[in-house]
């Protein structure tokens, strides 16, 4: 069997942690009179922490000053680490682990490719840490999905061709960022948002493990 390469998103395919980040924006956006909803939130997916506060910002009509969004920035992460804190396996989304074990048991690389700073303490939390082979996150890129750097920088650790690596992602930026890494692009949510995706499932309890036969051998 050929070594593919297998990249995981963080946020929306193996944990929810959009539920946090939301609690955590609205009320930063709220202390500073700014309604936040929650299909602006699905707007921040995938978003870096500077730009979703940027886009906040600009949705309030607000400047602030750069020690102002300093200090907003340590805020609202403070807050989301708060919930963070408390995580445990039973927020692992289902079947992740089917898909995670039937890969490491056929030899393949896993790596994850999260604009999160905060995705080694989430895996820690999660005890998912040690099956991943290579982590590249916010703290090791500079340009944010749908830049393809993320993706590119996995599949560099895992020391596999991009275009034998195959990328698992809910946000369409996501999605555009594996695309143009020249990867295999999987989305996990809706078809309708995903569209741009090679294919698209709703979770991995819908993905079969001849798919991920298939997956590894084609
Ligand atoms: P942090 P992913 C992303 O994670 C989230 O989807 C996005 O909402 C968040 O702003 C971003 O991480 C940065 O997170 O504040 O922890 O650095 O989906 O790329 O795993
Ligand atoms: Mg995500």
């Amino acid at each position: 069997m050929s070594k593919k390469g297998f990249i995981f998103d963080l946020d929306g395919v193996i944990v929810d942690t959009a539920k946090y980040h939301f609690l955590a924006w609205r009320n930063l956006a709220n202390s500073l009179g700014i309604d936040f909803t929650k299909e602006q939130n699905e707007q921040l997916k995938g978003v870096s922490r500077i730009k979703s506060l940027e886009k906040i910002l600009n949705w309030g009509n607000k400047t602030v000053s750069e020690s102002e969004f300093e200090r907003l920035l340590v805020e609202k992460n403070e807050e989301y680490l708060s919930y963070i804190s408390k995580m445990d396996d039973s927020e692992i989304l289902p079947d992740t682990n089917k898909v995670l074990d039937y890969l490491i048991e056929n030899q393949q690389g896993i790596a994850l490719g999260s604009a999160s700073k905060n995705a080694v303490p989430i895996l820690e939390k999660i005890h998912l840490l040690q099956k991943f082979e290579c982590i590249v996150d916010g703290n090791s890129v500079i340009k944010g999905k749908p830049d393809p750097e993320v993706f590119l920088k996995a599949a560099e650790g895992l020391k596999i061709r991009p275009s034998d690596c195959i990328v698992f992602e809910d946000s369409i930026a996501g999605i555009q960022a594996a695309n143009a890494a020249n990867m295999v692009s999987i989305g996990i949510g809706e078809q309708d948002v995903l569209h741009e995706a090679d294919h698209v499932f709703k979770d991995f309890t819908e993905i079969s493990i001849d798919f991920l036969n298939q997956l590894v051998t084609n």
